[in-house]
Formats: C-alpha cells, structure tokens, sequence
C-alpha cells in the first residue's frame, strides 16, 4: 500500500517537474565571422563547417539540457546576423532573454574592441537581470591568435559578467568548452532566476512568493542555488 502511495507522489512530482517547465532564452551577440552560428551548430548538433553560411537577420534553435539532476531546461538559442544592417532587430531580438553569451574571435584583435558596443547594446535593450557571459572563439587557430584570454580578463569585470575571472575559451571546430559555455549559462540563468526551496529541496522561481512544490513560504524556505 506504502509503496502504491510512494509511486503516486512520485510520479504526481514527475507531472509537475513536466508542467512547471524551465524555459529560456539565450542570445548570442557579438560581430559577424566571430563565430556565433558554428557555437550554436556545435552545441546543438555537434557539428562544424568550414563554409558556414551568413546568418541573414536572425535565426534560432532549440535544446534541452539537464542540469541540477534529472532538471531539464529548455533553451531557445537565437543566433544574430552580426552585420550592421541587422542591428535595428536587436531590441527584438534580446527582448526576454535570460542570458547573452557575448562573443570576440581570438584571431581578430579589433572584434575584442567591438566587445564594448555590444555589451551596451545588450544592457539598453535586454532585462534587468540578463546574465552576460564573455565568449572568446576560435582557440584552435592558435597560429592565428592575436589576442589572449589573459587580455581579455579585465574586461569580464568591467561589464560585470558572470564569474567575472576569465572569458571562457572556445573552439567550436574541436568542440571545446562549447557545452562548457552553454552550461555555464545555464548555471548563471538559475542562480539569477530560481531559488531552492530548504524544505523539500526543489527549485522553483525566484519571483514565486512561495513553493510550488509543497508551499513553503519561500521568504524563510529558501537557499540560494
Ligand atoms: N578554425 C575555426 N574556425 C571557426 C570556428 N568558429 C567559426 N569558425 C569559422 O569562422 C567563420 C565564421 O563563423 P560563423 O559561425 O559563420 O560566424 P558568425 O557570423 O558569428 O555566425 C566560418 O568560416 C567558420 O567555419 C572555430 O572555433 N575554429
Ligand atoms: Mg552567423
């Protein structure tokens, strides 16, 4: 009887897990060729092209991760034509993103500079809590570098990204720290989002004045995640 009981509850958890579903956004910014679409086509497909096409105004793709156990997010990944022309849908474009993994190619110097304009442009246009992640791509080409992580480093801080030591190195050819990249927005998307509740453990969002789950009073309920 116990154990009929048991199942029930879990699976009534399992219901609401499903219904109470993680959804976010996440953009990529940063100038055209730094390399957004291959990030995006590595994460979600696990490929790479050495011909990617031009990203004609704005694109997306879907992926779900898990994280924090059996968690799933669901992620909507939105990929940017860098080129000036596009840059009127950048409001739209950013509007209800969770975080914005902002990009500069290792092999370009002057994209590095460009970095400043678009963490403006993402902090005029995006919400109060967007969590910024700073992108450095294309560290397979190491004959071709021009730039440093090291040199990049004040510059995490001084937009005020999230674990603001370093940019996370990138190559979307090999695959390296690509899922790193995206799991770190994640990371920093529930830190700055969701709270768990201290009495049955579950997340639940940050704006919810009490557990979703069992009810707790989430002003005295909750730990940071
Ligand atoms: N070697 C190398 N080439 C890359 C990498 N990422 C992108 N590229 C190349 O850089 C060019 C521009 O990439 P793309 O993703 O289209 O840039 P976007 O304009 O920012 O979307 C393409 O020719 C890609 O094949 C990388 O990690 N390593
Ligand atoms: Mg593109």
């Amino acid at each position: 009887m116990n154990l009929i009981l048991l199942n029930l509850i879990e699976g009534y958890e399992n219901f609401l897990r499903a219904f109470i579903m993680l959804k976010y956004k996440i953009v990529l910014a940063g100038a055209k060729n730094v390399g957004k679409s291959s990030l995006i086509a590595r994460f979600c497909d696990n490929v790479f092209n050495e011909e990617m096409m031009d990203t004609i105004g704005v694109a997306f793709k879907r992926k779900k991760m898990i994280v924090d156990e059996n968690r799933e997010l669901d992620l909507t990944i939105w990929d940017f034509g860098g080129e000036e022309k596009y840059r009127f849908l950048f409001p739209s474009y950013v509007n209800g993103a969770a975080a914005a993994l902002i990009l500069f190619d290792t092999t370009r110097k002057e994209t590095l500079e460009d970095v400043e304009n678009w963490v403006n442009i993402v902090d005029e246009n995006a919400d109060e809590n967007i969590v910024k992640i700073l992108i450095a791509t294309k560290i397979d080409l190491k004959e071709e570098r021009q730039i440093s992580i090291e040199d990049a480093k004040e510059l995490c801080k001084k937009y005020g990204c999230y674990e603001s030591d370093a940019p996370i190195g990138t190559s979307s050819k090999t695959g390296e720290n690509v899922e790193k990249a995206f799991r770190k927005a994640a990371e920093a998307i529930m830190n700055a989002r969701l709270q768990r509740c201290s009495n049955c453990g579950e997340i639940f969002a940050k704006k919810l004045k009490i557990c979703n789950y069992c009810g707790a009073d989430a002003e005295i309920k909750t730990v940071q995640i």
